[in-house]
C-alpha cells in the first residue's frame, strides 16, 4: 500500500457506482462472483464501507467508503475493479467529497452573551458555557469523523447552492446564511431517528458542492424529508440537485446474487 494521504481536516467520502454487464457474466471465471464478494467483505473490515444494491438504471451497486486516508480509498477502488468479475463490472459514476463541520453553529462566546442577556451569571454561567463548549466539540467531531450505522436504505444525491441574480447564496451575508441554515436544521431535526444525513463537502473536488447521503429505515421518510425541505428557504431558493440514487443495504454475499453476477 502507498503512503497514507490524509486531509488536514475531514475524512474522505468516496461513492462508487458500478453496473453489471450481464452479457459478460456467462464467460466469467467460476469463482468470480465469490471473489468480488470477498473483496467487499475484506474491505468492510478495513474501512467504513457501506454496500447497497441500487434500484433503477443509474447503477446496480452503490459503495460508500469513508476513511481518513485517501490512498486507502484509492486502493479499495482498484481492488473492487480488479477481481475476476472485472469483465462484467463497470465503474460508471463516482462521487468524491470530504466530511466537514458547520460554519454556522453558535460559538461558546455567543452562547455566553445569550445566557448573560437572559440574566444568567457567575458560576452557573461559566458551567453552562463549558457544557455547551463540550457539546459543540463532540458535535464537530461527529461531523468530521462520522460512524454511520447500518440502516437499511440509502439515498444519495449531489447538490449545490444557486448563484443566480437575487438568488446567489454566495453573495448573502453571514447572518442571513446562518438564519437560513438554522431554519433548515430545525426542519431537519423533525426527522431524528428516521433519517440520518451525511452532508459532505465537494467544492473543488467534484462537480457539485456537496454530496448528500441519507440513511433511512423507510423509503417514505426519504421522500417526505426531501419534499418537506424543498419548502425551506435554503432549498427552495438556493438549492440545485443532481441525480438521486436509492440503495438497499446488502451483505456482499446477498449483493452478488441479487445483481446477477
Ligand atoms: O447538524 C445539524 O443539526 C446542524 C444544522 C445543519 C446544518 C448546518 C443541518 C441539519 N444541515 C446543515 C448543513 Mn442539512 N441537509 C441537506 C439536505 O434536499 C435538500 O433540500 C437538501 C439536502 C438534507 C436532506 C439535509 C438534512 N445541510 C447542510 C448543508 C451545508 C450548507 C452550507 O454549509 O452552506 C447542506 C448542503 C445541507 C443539505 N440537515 C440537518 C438535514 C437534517 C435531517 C438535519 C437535522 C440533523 C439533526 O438531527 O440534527
Amino acid at each position: 500500500m502507498l503512503e497514507p494521504i490524509r486531509p488536514e481536516e475531514g475524512w474522505g467520502v468516496l461513492h462508487l457506482f458500478l453496473r453489471v454487464d450481464h452479457a459478460a457474466v456467462p464467460s466469467l471465471a467460476p469463482g468470480a462472483a465469490k471473489e468480488f464478494a470477498d473483496v467487499l467483505e475484506r474491505w468492510s473490515e478495513r474501512t467504513q464501507l457501506h454496500v447497497f444494491s441500487v434500484l433503477g438504471h443509474k447503477a446496480d451497486v452503490m459503495l460508500m467508503a469513508i476513511d481518513a486516508d485517501l490512498s486507502l480509498l484509492r486502493a479499495l477502488q482498484t481492488e473492487v475493479q480488479a477481481t475476476q468479475a472485472a469483465p462484467a463490472v463497470r465503474l460508471t459514476w463516482s462521487y468524491l467529497s470530504l466530511t466537514e463541520g458547520s460554519e454556522y453553529m453558535q460559538t461558546p462566546e455567543e452562547y455566553r452573551e445569550y445566557l448573560a442577556s437572559e440574566g444568567v451569571e457567575g458560576e452557573d454561567l461559566d458551567r453552562r458555557v463549558e457544557q455547551f463548549a463540550e457539546r459543540m466539540t463532540k458535535y464537530t467531531d461527529d461531523k468530521l469523523h462520522p460512524r454511520m450505522p447500518a440502516w437499511e436504505l440509502a439515498c444519495f444525491y449531489p447538490m449545490s447552492h444557486r448563484r443566480e441574480g437575487a438568488d446567489n447564496w454566495y453573495s448573502l451575508d453571514f447572518p442571513e446564511r446562518r438564519r437560513l441554515m438554522h431554519d433548515h436544521g430545525k426542519s431537519g431535526r423533525a426527522y431524528t431517528g428516521r433519517i440520518l444525513q451525511l452532508v459532505s463537502g465537494s467544492t473543488g473536488l467534484d462537480e457539485w458542492e456537496w454530496g448528500v447521503t441519507l440513511f433511512a429505515h423507510d423509503l417514505a421518510d426519504v421522500k417526505d424529508i426531501v419534499y418537506t425541505m424543498r419548502y425551506d428557504e435554503a432549498s427552495a431558493r438556493f438549492a440545485e440537485f443532481g441525480d438521486f440514487v436509492i440503495g438497499l443495504r446488502r451483505s456482499p454475499a446477498d449483493l452478488v446474487t441479487e445483481i446477477g453476477l
